[in-house]
């Protein structure tokens, strides 16, 4: 040990109890940047960041991480008009990760594609309340109408996939038709664009 350059000696001189916080206090902000995704981009960012500057810690990265994870947007890398951007197909559906509650939201509430892109759809819930995911033409995700595409039943951290091919110029929308979500805001629209 005594051998060791000088730079270990003080890293082994910090007591295990602080340690021991650090990596505590790691999963309680990566628990805390998860939470606060689940309320809009910003805030997940932001408690991102506060990770970020706590730094030093392997542990903090690692939680900063997760938080980009469960934001709105990053998790679904480049979108349409952004460096970087492929259009899903049939053969290689482009992800979209939609985050269903807590409460009567979708994260993103609203989303991009490209005319005749394919998209998978993986919805996760969050929260204790039971939802459900339905895509296609905004009358017939308005109206519940039989047929539409729709994945149901996603309890609380289950995720299920939908895949969809967006044909037409739209409109389009995707919803949750579970007892009263619809009528308390839980859709999203989703806006074709050309290229
Ligand atoms: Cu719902």
């Amino acid at each position: 040990m005594d051998s060791q350059p000088q730079a270990q000696r003080s890293a082994q001189a910090i007591p295990t109890w602080f340690v021991l916080a650090v990596a505590i206090l790691a999963l309680v902000v990566g628990t805390a940047a998860l939470t606060a995704t689940l309320f809009g981009r910003s805030g997940g960012f932001s408690m991102m960041g506060g990770g970020g500057m706590m730094g030093g810690a392997g542990m903090m990265g690692g939680a900063g991480m997760m938080g980009g994870t469960w934001s709105a947007n990053p998790a679904n890398g480049p979108q349409p008009g952004e460096a970087g951007f492929v259009a899903g197909t049939v053969a290689a559906p482009r992800v979209i990760r939609v985050i269903a509650g807590p409460g009567y939201t979708f994260s993103p509430s609203g989303i991009t594609v490209v005319r005749g892109e394919t998209i998978a759809f993986q919805v996760t819930t969050m929260g204790p309340t039971t939802h459900e995911f339905m895509v296609g033409p905004a009358t017939a995700v308005a109206a519940d109408q039989e047929g539409t595409p729709e994945v149901d039943d996603i309890g609380m951290m289950q995720t299920r996939s939908l895949t969809f091919t967006f044909e037409g110029d739209g409109p389009y929308a995707f919803a949750c038709h579970a007892a009263g979500h619809y009528e308390a805001g839980m859709r999203g629209a989703v806006t074709v664009v050309s290229s």
